[in-house]
């Protein structure tokens, strides 16, 4: 098993040559880092970069560089409790599903039973759907064998899905990732709280952020407008 510990990256890192960038000319730049509650940012391309993976996960072709390899049999990565310590918190990921199973997780923080937030395939719907408090939010389910961006926001009064930078559902109820962090067990990505499907594919750019993002700020971290240099801010 490889177990590592999380950090936060502070290094500038470029990231260019988007599919999407050609589109986005109009989104402006968007800046964040450590000071702007940036937690995790996991590209998968450097061999020094640190994280808490189990089931010996390996890495592939990504959306940029490499990404990380889910065999959809034990592969899952945990993440920090720091990440559930603020009032809102946004995560986004490029993902490139090789299979979907009802109920497959893309994340999962909670205890499995009365206070979870996850992300996956919701078998009544068959969208993606984000289950926060009490708010069900949907988007259409991404594609096997194709790479889509999927970001959400989560809050007391807040649950949104955005696909490749454009909303798709929002609510004004949620969960605080306060509320989450007081009874959690997991906080996994690729993995259910539950006796769930593992996420199957390939993971890349794995961002969180300690609050809930604009839709403005989505779009930009969508078309890959990142920058965690401490130079900080910019838009
Ligand atoms: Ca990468
Ligand atoms: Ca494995």
């Amino acid at each position: 098993m490889k177990l590592k510990s999380i950090v936060v990256l502070s290094a500038a890192v470029v990231m260019a040559g988007l599919p999407v960038f050609a589109k986005s000319k109009t989104v402006k730049k968007f800046a964040v880092n450590s000071e702007k509650s940036l937690e995790v940012f996991l590209t998968f391309d450097e061999e020094t970069e640190s994280y808490t993976a189990k089931g010996n996960p390996v890495t592939g072709d990504g959306f940029e560089g490499k990404g990380l390899v889910f065999d959809g049999s034990d592969d899952y990565l945990e993440l920090d409790k720091k990440i559930l310590e603020g009032d809102g918190l946004t995560f986004s990921v490029n993902i490139k599903p090789e299979s979907w199973a009802y109920w497959e997780r893309i994340f999962d923080f909670g205890n499995g039973s009365d206070c979870d937030v996850w992300l996956g395939l919701d078998q009544a719907t068959k969208a993606l759907r984000l289950a926060a408090g009490s708010a069900t939010v949907l988007a259409p389910l991404p594609e096997t064998g194709k790479w889509t961006t999927v970001t959400v926001t989560f809050g007391e009064k807040n649950a949104a899905i955005y696909i490749d930078g454009k909303l798709s559902q929002k609510l004004s109820k949620g969960v605080s990732p306060k509320k989450v962090l007081a009874t959690v067990k997991g906080i996994y990505v690729g993995k259910s709280n539950w006796n769930d499907p593992m996420y199957k594919g390939i993971m890349d750019n794995i961002f969180v952020v300690s609050r809930i993002l604009s839709a403005e700020e989505v779009q930009a971290v969508a078309a890959g407008f990142i920058n965690t240099d401490s130079a900080g801010y910019q838009k």
